[in-house]
């Protein structure tokens, strides 16, 4: 299988997240690409190809304009207004709506309408990085199209927080739901995008909640106890002509070990098989790996490898686009246990 990569990610670092009343180092930090960049170049996966560059419109067929221009001119704003020795991060939210039609002027305030929390923040070089994690997730869906049987997309930052207007959970374009409608405005009918990181992909299901051209399924930790708390429960299931194009399958936090895991992966998998789309788009995160910091699923590396041979079982054409996994010792391995496994199955 061939590798997406930009060396571009690099660009988006910050200096501090905020968790449980406290500032912390970032576990979501540069190196976890360059981890699995490396075992992708010593295991030989495939060639490792750089992303190619895309219309901003591809971009806007997902998010909202006024939240891209914010992206793109948010640095530039928070330096000159606050202190550019520190990250630009929201500290106030309109939750009323007072403002939710206008746009606001300060740069707090702006930070406030375009943050759902405050676990995504930007530093100076960051939208050259999030475009360019766009830009691999685009390469991939055109890889893919042009006959590839499946790619790896390495995208930094991840996306699958990110709604049309919001960022969230380290995420700011969500990468795996702009290859989707790149996919469907290049002729495929149906896309099925199924999101095995831990954490549930609340900004996809958003995107695609009113939807019936794209199945959205996410294994992930219950959100009565983890992030993203607010969604991600079974009775999510879509609106309008979206209605059952969404599956959820919450999972207790500390008790999910493979037994547990296969069942839902096996759930997912028949809901697209039934489905039938034309592509799968494969959220990939390895944070649920025993020894991630920040998570509590059991999942070893041996098991990386069984999630992809299941996957390989669908027979679909595959875009693997890079989630979360915050282990960076091991990030590599349980990437490549996947993407191996799918390969020679
Ligand atoms: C991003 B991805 C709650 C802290 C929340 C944010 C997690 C973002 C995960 N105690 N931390 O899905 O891996
Ligand atoms: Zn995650």
């Amino acid at each position: 299988m061939k590798t997406i990569y930009s060396p571009k990610h690099s660009d988006h670092w910050l200096r501090f997240e905020y968790s449980g009343g406290q500032a912390k180092p970032c576990f979501e930090k540069p190196d976890r690409v360059e981890f699995v960049k490396r075992e992708i170049q010593s295991r030989n996966l495939g060639e490792i190809i750089l992303a190619d560059e895309f219309s901003i419109d591809y971009i806007l067929a997902v998010h909202d304009k006024s939240y891209i221009s914010f992206l793109q001119e948010c640095w530039a704003q928070w330096s000159s207004e606050m202190n550019p020795e520190l990250d630009a991060i929201a500290t106030v939210f309109d939750r009323q709506g007072f403002m939710s039609t206008s746009e606001p002027k300060s740069i707090e305030a702006r930070l406030g309408k375009y943050s759902a929390d405050l676990t995504a923040g930007l530093g100076p070089n960051s939208w050259n990085a999030i475009e360019s994690s766009a830009h691999v997730a685009l390469s991939g869906a055109q890889a893919v199209l042009a006959g590839e049987k499946s790619i790896f997309s390495l995208c930094r930052p991840a996306g699958h927080h990110a709604s049309e207007a919001l960022m969230a959970g380290y995420c700011y374009v969500n990468n795996a739901a702009v290859a989707a409608q790149y996919c469907l405005q290049a002729g495929c009918k149906k896309v099925a995008v199924l999101d095995i990181d831990y954490h549930h992909g609340n900004g996809t299901q958003s995107i695609f909640y009113d939807r019936p051209d794209v199945l959205v399924t996410s294994i992930h930790a219950d959100p009565d106890r983890e992030y993203p708390f607010f969604a991600g429960r079974e009775h999510e299931l879509g609106e309008g002509a979206g209605k059952g194009f969404n599956l959820n399958i919450p999972l207790a936090l500390s008790s999910t070990s493979w037994t547990e895991y296969q069942q839902a992966l096996h759930k997912s998998m028949d809901a697209i098989s039934t489905y039938q789309p034309d592509i799968l788009i494969v959220s990939l995160g390895v944070d649920t790996y025993e020894n991630d910091p920040i998570s509590h699923f059991k999942l070893n590396s041996n098991d990386f490898e069984r999630i992809g041979k299941l996957l390989a079982e669908l027979r679909l054409p595959s875009i693997f686009v890079f989630e979360g996994g915050y282990a960076v010792q091991e990030i590599g391995v349980n990437t490549v246990n996947v993407l191996q496994a799918f390969d020679s199955h």
